[in-house]
């Protein structure tokens, strides 16, 4: 194992979807070998947009079901709940002081959630100070980013430079991890914006562990365009979608898809989709079934992660806690 350090997370703001796993988690099984690895459920991000306690409680146990099921190995990797660790909430504070509220106001993600929501509060204004301490306390060298994820790594990047500038040499500055596959998954009813847990129409969402037949469904009636022809083209966002999906799951090109499929019709290829998409899961829905009977399993995967992960945190917290000024605790 090389020492680079690597850490990434989701929201358990909802069930895992197909965006997640080929964007996120198929890389991060795949890396997880390579670099010292840290994949945490960020239930700290999640009550940005308010949650309902006992369903929130639940997902995100399902969320560390569905992280092993999906590939990651805890014998390769620490895996936890970001809310067990003492030190997330306190770097995001240190940096948060540092963070120039403009730099805040500019995100991308924030302005898109702002206008989904009806009452904004400050923690949503505040989720990439957060996202940054997730990184830094860490030290993390590589962060696997999609492109939603990139403006926020900058800011982490931001922060460690300023931070190291203000009171000497302290964090790495963390790097994207370019993903090689996945890109962005896109919702079927809305083909021009990603598929998203929290999405209000579900049609539009495949979750990870739904039934084969609401899958199938959710295929069917994806949206598409009037044309008949099944290849990719920026007028074309829904097909272009379902063809992403299809050369993710199959593992071939987009252009080979597209010879394939000539001459078929939509419903043929919706179809065809649909099969590749249950295929490819049906050994990590098998896998989630065993887990979710083996309750106290988790609970020890967790408790160990954390354990794990508190001890470099406390170490990264106590440096960054000396550096700023704050009276050593007796
Ligand atoms: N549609 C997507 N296509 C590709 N990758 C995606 N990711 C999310 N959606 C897609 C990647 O999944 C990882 C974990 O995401 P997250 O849980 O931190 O939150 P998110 O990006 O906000 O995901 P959602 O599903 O859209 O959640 P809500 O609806 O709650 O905001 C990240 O690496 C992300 O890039």
């Amino acid at each position: 194992m090389t020492s680079k350090v690597l850490v990434s997370g989701a929201q358990p703001s909802g069930e895992l979807h197909l965006g997640n796993y080929l964007g996120a988690l198929r890389n991060w099984t795949e890396m997880q070998a390579n670099y010292d690895s840290l994949f945490f459920i960020v239930d700290q991000h999640a009550i940005t947009i308010r949650q309902n306690p006992a369903e929130l409680r639940r997902r995100t146990l399902t969320c560390a079901a569905q992280y092993i099921a999906c590939g990651l190995d805890p014998q390769k990797c620490s895996i936890f709940i970001q809310s067990h660790v003492i030190g997330h909430a306190e770097l995001a504070w240190v940096l948060g002081c540092m963070t120039p509220l403009g730099q805040l106001q500019r995100m991308t993600q924030f302005k898109d959630k702002q206008q989904k929501s009806e009452n904004v509060d400050a923690g949503l204004l505040f989720y990439p100070v957060l996202m940054a301490a997730d990184i830094l306390l860490y030290n993390t060298e590589l962060v696997p980013v999609g492109e939603d994820q990139k403006q926020h790594l900058e800011l982490a990047r931001d922060l460690a430079i300023r931070f190291n500038s203000t009171y000497s040499e302290t964090f790495n500055v963390p790097e994207p991890y370019i993903l090689k596959s996945g890109g962005r998954i896109m919702s079927l009813q809305t083909p021009t914006a990603k598929m998203s847990k929290s999405d209000s129409n579900a049609l539009g969402t495949l979750y990870l562990f739904e039934e084969p037949e609401s899958l199938q469904k959710k295929f069917r009636s994806a949206v598409t365009d009037s044309e008949t022809e099944i290849r990719s083209a920026v007028n074309k966002p829904g097909i272009s979608n379902l063809l992403a999906i299809l050369s993710a799951a199959t593992g071939k090109s987009i252009e080979a898809l597209e010879k394939d499929y000539a001459g078929s019709s939509y419903s043929v290829f919706k179809n065809s989709v649909a099969e590749a998409v249950i295929e490819m899961l049906r050994p990590l829905r098998k896998r989630y079934t065993e887990l979710m009977d083996d309750k106290t399993y988790l609970q020890t995967i967790l408790q160990q992660g954390a354990e794990n992960a508190q001890k470099r945190a406390y170490k990264m917290l106590s440096k960054v806690y000396r550096k700023t000024g704050f009276l050593e605790r007796m």
